[in-house]
């Protein structure tokens, strides 16, 4: 169905993987689009409770693919049409979404992974804001993200200097949820996974929501955010079973309703 992807709904979870490896999953058109195709899939497939994005081969995503740019190219609207709606998308989507970055993630590939909710991040990976090293700027919700997980000055420094970030310090940054050693790859992403599908996703949507919303509303704002989607999440199937389960001293299984 895709040329650029593989994608599989298993264990209650959407698995998109990025596979142009030779390019080291750098982004040409048809990469773009059919990302968005497959967001667009696991969050209208009720069987989908959590999502993740990783690379085939040894790199998450190089980014921009730059055989596929030159002087003609109207960079904003390259940005524009396929770079944002992708990272809109992640934002906007009431599911978990999960980086498994699997080595490299520079460029837009960097950024892609800053746009996932959670990043499990392999020990031979790092992170490269690339951007500079071609004279241009971080784009695609880096300077949104970044500086939000790390601080000003991290951030700063890091697209500025073009340094590589490596897996054990994006860990001490907090960028990355979990650093996982090689050989404990598969069993950890697929254990983190289905814990998230098995979570009361509603709820986990409106955490997404409220947390987007906060960055620029003021206390009173937020306050009344909060009382609404807490009126939203009481009203669950899965509030409900949780109250129940706690009552029963038994362990809950939310439906994700
Ligand atoms: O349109 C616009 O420009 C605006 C949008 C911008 C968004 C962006 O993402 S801009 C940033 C673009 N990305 C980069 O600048 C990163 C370029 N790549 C690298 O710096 C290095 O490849 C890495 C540090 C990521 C990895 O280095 P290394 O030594 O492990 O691998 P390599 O040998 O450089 O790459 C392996 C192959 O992948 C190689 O192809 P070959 O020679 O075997 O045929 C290389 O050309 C190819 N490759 C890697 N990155 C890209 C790429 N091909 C096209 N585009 C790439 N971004």
């Amino acid at each position: 169905m895709f040329d650029t992807i593989l994608y599989e709904v298993k264990d209650s979870a959407a698995w998109i993987t990025l596979n142009r490896p030779e390019k080291l999953n750098s982004f040409n058109e048809a990469m773009h689009s059919e990302l968005l195709k497959a967001l667009e899939d696991a969050e209208n497939d009720d069987g989908a409770r959590a999502i993740v994005i990783t690379g085939a081969g040894r790199a998450f995503s190089a980014g921009q693919d730059l055989a596929e740019v030159d002087q003609s190219t109207d960079y904003g609207e390259l940005l524009r049409s396929r770079y944002n709606p992708i990272i809109q998308k992640m934002s906007g989507i009431g599911k978990p979404i999960i980086a498994a970055v699997n080595g490299t993630a520079a460029g837009a590939g960097f950024s892609l992974a800053l746009a996932a909710d959670f990043r499990l991040v392999s020990e031979k990976a790092n992170f490269l804001n690339a951007f500079i090293h071609i004279g241009l700027v971080p784009d695609s919700g880096n300077t949104y993200y970044l500086p939000r997980m790390v601080g000003h000055a991290k951030a700063l420094e890091l697209m500025v200097l073009g340094e590589k970030l490596g897996a054990e310090e994006a860990g001490r940054l907090g960028l990355a949820t979990k650093v996982i050693a090689e050989e404990d790859w598969n069993k950890q992403i697929s254990s983190f996974v289905g814990r998230l599908a098995s979570m009361p996703t509603k709820a986990i949507a409106l955490i997404k929501e409220g947390l987007v919303q906060s960055w620029g509303a003021s206390l009173a704002e937020v306050l009344e955010g909060e009382a609404h989607a807490q009126n939203l999440a009481g009203h669950s199937s899965d509030h409900q079973e949780g109250v129940t389960a706690f009552l029963e001293k038994r362990k809950p299984e939310f439906k994700g309703v």
